[in-house]
């Protein structure tokens, strides 16, 4: 499997690269810095957020350099990549601190090097290092994420999956029209246009519907049939999967063999050059996880987030014999899980949401078999949006947060108007770490979620005496950049 996925032509360009790479790095060290996530993870966010923090010196006292005073500036300089474009970095800031409003999708892969100039811990160090560090980073739909999986998977193998998958009672509902329509096809039947363009638009239907549906599932590829970016109308994404696949080869001329084709295409030209330009050149990497999303929707929802983890981490298993990581140029040495928006909790409950997020990883690296880096977690808030308090009920003093709930908002009926501040009791995470991933517990039986939130505006800056805003509050983010970039400062 792992030769024929692994042309010369792709390890002989990785190598290149990496030549290359290094060369430059003797000049000016650099690092890649992979943000990844499913969509809305909230990839878009922790970047700018993190950019931000540092150019504009925020509060980071577990981020040691910031800490210690041995970072002279951080600013945002070309990046190397001239074909890619640059993250809209000044425009989401904009946003997020003039609109308090939060960034849109993102549509396009883009890129932005934050450089960073320190001052060495060491007297040694200091005598041999620019004590200059630059960190690459990309920013790209989630969705083209759920793409690397295939890599490593036929068409039948995918076929098959999609099926079983949209067998899943959680999604059963979605999937019927386009499974009635895929029934009735004959993989053997002569291929013909009409009919794999209804096929693809049904399937595609069928995706887009899980990723509206308020289930919070953890959508499925192909990834571009969510977000096709400059693919939108092209035949390179008009094929779907089919039913009751013969194990011989297909038929020359069939549907079978054209879907096949396709498939094949998809991942040779639009899924591979996209792994093999940005993600095989990563240094270290942060895996964004919404588990709010998921716990708020139930255990199934929890289930399907726990599967689509484990498939992304089985691609980053360092090793041979990893189809995916065969391509690898660099070792990714640290990667660190994180549970994103822990603002929408009282922080009594971020340790469960850490222990949820702990377990859920746990599982998903013994299952991908996964060893080599070394992998920390962690709950987080890339921009807090919200504040805590208490409030009387009774005699009892209940833990509270405050903020901007979004304009339309639910809770118990109410809506909100988006200018309202509100505080809010989002419930305790529970302390048994296994209730939330019980698929046959009690609280599966009407898939009840552990809690409910809301989703808040971006928070309103404080501005010093001088009129400047002060930096973006968070959660946590210092002790994700010591975990990511730390040593490369020391
Ligand atoms: N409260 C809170 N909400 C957040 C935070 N980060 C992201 N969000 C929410 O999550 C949504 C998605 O965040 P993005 O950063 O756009 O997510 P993404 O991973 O870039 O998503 P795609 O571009 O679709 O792949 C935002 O619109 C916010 O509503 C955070 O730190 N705190
Ligand atoms: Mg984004």
């Amino acid at each position: 499997m792992a030769s024929s996925l692994t042309t010369f032509t792709d390890e002989a360009r990785i190598a290149l690269d990496t030549l290359s790479g290094r060369a430059a790095g003797l000049f000016s060290p650099s690092l890649r810095l992979g943000v990844t996530g499913l969509s809305r993870a909230g990839k878009t966010v922790f970047i700018s957020a993190l950019v931000h923090n540092l150019i504009h010196g925020g509060r980071l006292p577990l981020f040691e350099a910031q800490k210690s005073g041995r970072i002279a500036r951080a600013f945002l300089e070309e990046q190397p990549d001239d074909a890619v474009p640059r993250f809209q970095y000044e425009d989401h800031i904009a946003a997020l601190v003039d609109d308090r409003a939060w960034p849109d999708s993102t549509r396009a892969i883009s890129e932005l090097r934050l450089t960073i100039e320190y001052e060495s811990a060491s007297g040694w160090n200091r005598l041999f290092s620019a004590g200059k560090l630059s960190v690459d980073i990309v920013d790209y739909p989630g969705e083209w994420l759920l793409d690397l999986p295939l890599l490593g998977k036929s068409f039948a193998d995918f076929s098959r999956e999609a099926v079983e998958l949209a067998a899943l009672s959680v999604r059963s509902d979605l999937s019927q029209g386009w499974l009635a329509l895929a029934a009735k096809i004959d993989p053997d039947a002569d291929a013909d246009e009409m009919t794999a363009r209804r096929l693809a638009e049904s399937f595609a239907a069928y995706l887009k519907a899980c990723k509206l549906d308020e289930r919070a599932l953890s959508t499925l590829p192909p990834g571009r049939f969510l977000m096709p970016g400059d693919l939108e109308g092209s035949p390179a994404l008009t094929f779907a999967p089919l039913m009751r696949l013969p194990e011989r080869r297909p038929r020359s001329g069939s549907l079978h063999a054209m879907m096949e084709r396709r498939y094949e295409a998809y991942k040779t030209h639009v899924v591979k050059p996209f792994f093999r330009e940005h993600i095989t050149r990563l240094d270290r990497q942060i895996v964004l996880i919404d588990a709010m999303q998921a716990l708020n929707a139930g255990p199934a929802a929890m289930a399907d987030l726990e599967r689509a983890v484990t498939e992304i981490l089985s691609c980053f298993r360092p090793g041979r014999g990893n189809f995916v990581t065969d391509l690898f140029s660099r070792r990714i040495d640290r990667i660190l899980v994180a549970a994103t928006k822990a603002d929408q909790l009282h922080h009594e409950s971020h340790d469960r949401l850490q222990a949820i997020v702990r377990r859920l990883a746990d599982r998903a690296v013994a299952r991908a078999n996964f060893s080599g880096a070394y992998v920390d977690v962690l709950a987080m808030a890339a921009v807090r949006s919200t504040r805590e308090g208490t409030v009387k009920q009774g005699r009892e003093a209940l833990p509270v947060i405050i903020g901007t709930p979004l304009n339309g908002e639910k809770i118990n009926g109410e809506a909100f108007d988006g200018k309202a501040e509100t505080a809010i009791f989002p419930g305790d995470l529970p302390e048994k770490v296994d209730a939330v991933f019980d698929v046959s517990g009690p609280q599966a039986e009407n898939n009840e979620p552990a809690i409910r939130f809301v989703r808040f505006r971006p928070p309103k800056l404080e501005r010093t005496a001088e009129g400047a805003t002060l930096s973006l509050p968070h959660i946590r983010l210092d002790r994700a950049l010591q975990f990511l970039i730390g040593d490369h400062l020391a």
